[in-house]
């Protein structure tokens, strides 16, 4: 392939949060988006931890580079494995404020929207390559009620007005930075991504083959 034929893939993280020293999801973002990938033209984007402000900072960048792949990832602290997302809702509900002071509880994100929409990615799949690369991984059903779900869910309205555009969000544990917890290093969680990445790159052009939610895993 050259280079011009490569797919354009964005990944996203968020910023330090709840007074964590760092977030591990921008973290990878950072690193990913300085080496590179050699599957991809890669285009990397940290987005703030603000119920107003990333959604509409993730749509602008999706202007921007008008990726073929977009990969949003997010620290989901107390889980001990990778976690591509499945279902995203129609709730906001925040156990804390964002970075913004915002806390909306039972609110829905898009008023009258749907109750549920669910990735692009093929979310089995991703798990198994990871598996089978020593990385523990599990399919998760909620990407939760806080800022992650709510750049999850309208990501999913952004691709589904984007035929060819395939999205969606992948958890993240703990790195030792944070304390306690799962001990994942940055270096685990990079590599686990770029399989991740090309996980959705080789079965570009198949889009028959997912099934419900991501779910078909040949
Ligand atoms: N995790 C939070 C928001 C930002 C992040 O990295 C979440 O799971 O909603």
């Amino acid at each position: 392939m050259t280079p011009s034929t490569l797919p354009t893939v964005l990944v996203t993280g968020f910023e330090p949060f709840a007074d964590a020293p760092v977030n591990p999801s921008g973290e990878v973002v950072r690193r990913l988006a300085e080496l590179g990938h050699p599957d991809c033209r890669l285009v990397g984007e940290v987005l703030p931890v603000s119920f107003a402000r990333a959604a509409p900072l993730l749509a602008a960048a999706i202007e921007a580079h008008d990726p073929d792949i977009v990969i949003a990832l997010g620290l989901a602290e107390s889980r001990q494995a990778i976690t591509p997302e499945r279902i995203a809702i129609n709730l906001a509900d925040a156990r804390i404020p964002d970075n913004d002071g915002a806390q909306p509880r039972d609110a829905e994100i898009e008023h009258g929207g749907p109750t549920a929409r669910t990735t692009g990615l093929p979310v089995k799949a991703i798990a198994h390559a990871l598996d089978a690369a020593g990385i523990p991984s599990d399919v998760s059903l909620t990407a939760g009620s806080y800022v992650c779900n709510h750049v999850f869910y309208e990501l999913m309205g952004i691709a589904a007005a984007r035929p060819g555009l395939r999205a969606g969000f992948i958890h993240v544990p703990a790195t030792p930075q944070l304390g306690g917890g799962p001990q994942f290093t940055l270096d685990e969680l990079e590599r686990g991504i770029r399989i991740a990445i090309t996980t959705v790159i080789d079965r570009m052009g198949h889009d028959g083959d997912l099934d419900v939610a991501g779910g078909t895993t040949q």
